[in-house]
């Protein structure tokens, strides 16, 4: 079986307000990736601030933070092969007016201040956003039944 990749997926409180949580969650199952953690959640300030560490001197932070606590997210882990990247290809331009039709953020929203979802953008931040939002318990270890029919056999 073909090497396989881990990303962190969060859907934000514009997504889940404007009832675009099992919409986003198909177009990850549709494509054959493999949901591996998943909860319903009120951010706290510390965990957002240490997520969106990198970005803590851009004058959008703070309004960043205040957005993201604006109402509960749907942090998740997904699994497959070469996901980070794909997953930001099916995600789109962080400025939904340069996302492509057919991305997430090219179909789905308009300014980059409400932009729906988050995805990692390289393996290892990946690494690092899986562990601030997941403890290795929240993980759930399990082989799809339909593994055989994505993937081909190696
Ligand atoms: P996230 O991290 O939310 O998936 O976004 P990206 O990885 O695509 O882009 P980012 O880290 O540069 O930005 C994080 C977050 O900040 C918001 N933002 C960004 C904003 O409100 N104004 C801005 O000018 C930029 C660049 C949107 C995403």
């Amino acid at each position: 079986m073909a090497a396989r990749e881990r990303t962190f997926i969060m859907i934000k409180p514009d997504g889940v307000q404007r009832g675009l949580i099992g919409k986003i969650i198909s177009r990850f199952e549709e494509k054959g990736f493999k949901l591996v953690a998943m909860k319903f959640m009120q951010a706290s300030n510390e965990l957002l601030e240490k997520h969106y560490a990198d970005l803590a001197g851009r004058p959008f932070f703070p309004g960043l933070v205040r957005y993201m606590q604006l109402g509960p997210v749907v942090p998740m882990v997904w699994e497959g092969l070469n996901i980070v990247k794909t997953g930001r290809d099916i995600i789109g331009a962080t400025n939904p007016m340069e996302s492509a039709p057919g991305t997430l953020r090219g179909d789905l929203c308009i300014q980059v201040g409400r932009n729906i979802i988050h995805g990692s953008d390289s393996v290892p931040s990946a690494e690092k956003e899986i562990g601030l939002w997941f403890t290795d318990e929240e993980l759930a270890n399990y082989s799809m039944a339909m593994d055989s029919w994505i993937y081909e056999e190696n």
